[in-house]
């Protein structure tokens, strides 16, 4: 390791005696995680692909080992489970698990989305509480890392099942939240429905009204366009990408995996920027549409999918022009852009080199951590444009934290302000990425760059606190 270069001084004790001898590389720090973590191999495959970077970039710079700044953030600073019991429509008592993993608050109150699916384990909330962290200290917005949800399947509930279990859940949840301890919001399987419920709620036990939760109504303080952001971020942060090598979505045609808020939304800003849609996906395969997936479409799409809860191959049947493939995946459709909208490792290091090999030359990623690392590395190695979710999909998180603000200032800002600022805040994450991740020949490497300033900004933050 290079002790030497142009960071602060070295304390020359630390570099004789290095306390923290599993620190030192970052086999060795990933052998701990693997170690700590047992059988939670998406925490561990998080924290390893923001490690790769890490630990290039804190070589020369003793403060962070010295603090164990990495190894800190990688422990969540409190995991809370409990159990959710609720009544189904035929009177059975049903018991569910929920959790609320709050990763880091060095920079704000913890903040980050509930997700409602049946594979929902310790696993995968503390690997989102982790990306989240990073992410929302891309936006340049006060907010810590956490995420929560339950082992809970909303597919086939009734309207009642659902408020039921979402009442019963806030009923343990309320305790360890609070506008200015820890701001939940949506993720898979919860929505604005999920959201009123839970806000609900918040404030009968609570008997306050205050903004716990983001993604609420706009009748109860919600904030306008915080359903299309995340969706619409994910399609200008890939605008910002493209404009690097002097190109634009014009004509472009784009690949879109899942079908559910953020998938309907990116593949809406596609067709407003003049690209056209040829695939959206589900959990039992996807369908393909050469002639584009238009507005009118997408709509239905919405209405059926998201709003009636129906299946993306009902889409084959009602569009001719639309074939249905069932139990794959969309990425051997050849495309000019590709952006991963439903789930965690849905795209593997084969289907990487089939993009690459299909001649695709940007990824942006809506869902987080869709791709596995495999698939991260050969993206890397091909110098392609491809941005890691933490960064192209924060345009949620960030109007959430316009939500926040708008909540504590008591106001509601109009349709053309908030589009401005989400703009705004998805050129400054493009921004802090090309300054971390610039390499020779003018390539940007846009995971080194979202994971260093990521970093950089919570870390720097802990060095301010001490040992706490
Ligand atoms: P939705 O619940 O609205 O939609 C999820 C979509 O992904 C559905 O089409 C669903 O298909 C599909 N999907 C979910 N799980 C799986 C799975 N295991 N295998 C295959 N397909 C699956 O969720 P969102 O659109 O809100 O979230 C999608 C992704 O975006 C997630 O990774 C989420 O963490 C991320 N994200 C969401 C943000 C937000 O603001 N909502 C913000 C930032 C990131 P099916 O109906 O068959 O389950
Ligand atoms: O993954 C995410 O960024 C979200 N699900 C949104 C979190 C939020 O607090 O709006």
């Amino acid at each position: 390791m290079n002790r030497g270069g142009d960071g602060p001084t070295v304390d020359a004790v630390l570099i004789a005696e290095p306390r923290n001898s599993e620190h030192v590389d970052l086999n060795g720090f990933m052998e701990g995680v693997k170690r700590r973590n047992p059988g939670q191999p998406e925490f561990v495959q998080a924290v390893q692909e923001v490690a790769e970077d890490i630990f290039e970039f804190i070589a020369d710079k003793e403060q962070y080992h010295r603090w164990q700044i990495l190894r800190r953030i990688a422990e969540p600073d409190r995991v809370v489970s409990f159990r959710v019991c609720w009544e189904d429509d035929n009177h059975n008592i049903r018991v569910q698990r929920g959790y609320r993993v709050q990763n880091n608050n060095a920079i704000g109150p913890y903040k980050g989305g509930i997700r409602f699916h049946p594979s929902v384990n310790e696993s995968i909330l503390k690997f989102l509480a982790f990306e989240q962290t990073f992410k929302n200290a891309l936006t340049g917005l006060p907010m810590g890392g956490g995420k929560g949800g339950a082992n809970f399947n909303p597919k086939g509930k009734s309207d009642g099942e659902i408020m039921r279990f979402c009442q019963s859940f806030m009923t343990e949840l309320y305790r360890h939240i609070g506008a200015d301890v820890d701001v939940p919001a949506g993720d898979i399987g919860v929505g604005s429905r999920e959201i009123g419920y839970m806000f609900g709620q918040y404030k009968r036990i609570t008997n306050s009204f205050e903004g716990v939760l983001t993604g609420k109504g706009m009748e109860y303080g919600g904030s306008l366009i915080r359903t299309e952001a995340t969706g619409y971020g994910a399609v200008y942060f890939l605008e910002n990408m493209l404009r690097t090598k002097g190109l634009d979505l014009a004509g472009k045609t784009a690949v879109i995996s899942g079908s559910g808020n953020v998938a309907t939304h990116a593949a809406e800003k596609i067709n407003q920027l003049g690209g056209k849609v040829l695939t959206l996906s589900d959990s039992e395969g996807f369908v393909h549409d050469p002639e584009g997936i238009t507005q009118e479409k997408i709509e239905w799409v919405k209405t059926h999918k998201t709003r009636r809860r129906g299946r993306i191959s009902q889409y084959a049947e009602e569009y001719r022009s639309a074939t249905f493939h069932a139990g794959k995946r969309p990425w051997g459709v050849p495309c000019d852009v590709a952006l991963p909208c439903a789930t965690q490792n849905e795209l593997l290091g084969e289907d990487a080199r089939t993009l690459v090999a299909n001649g695709c030359i940007g990824i942006s990623e809506g869902a987080n951590m869709p791709t596995d690392l495999e698939g991260v590395h050969v993206f890397r190695d091909a110098r392609i444009l491809y941005a890691p979710g933490k960064a192209s999909n924060a345009g949620g998180v960030a109007v959430s934290g316009l939500e926040m603000s708008q909540n504590s200032a008591r106001i509601s800002w109009k349709e053309d302000q908030l589009q401005q600022l989400l703009r705004d805040i998805m050129d400054g994450i493009h921004q802090r990425c090309l300054e971390y991740g610039e390499e020779s020949g003018g390539h940007i490497d846009y995971v080194k760059g979202a994971n260093i300033a990521g970093f950089k900004k919570v870390a720097d933050a802990m060095l301010a606190f001490g040992v706490v």
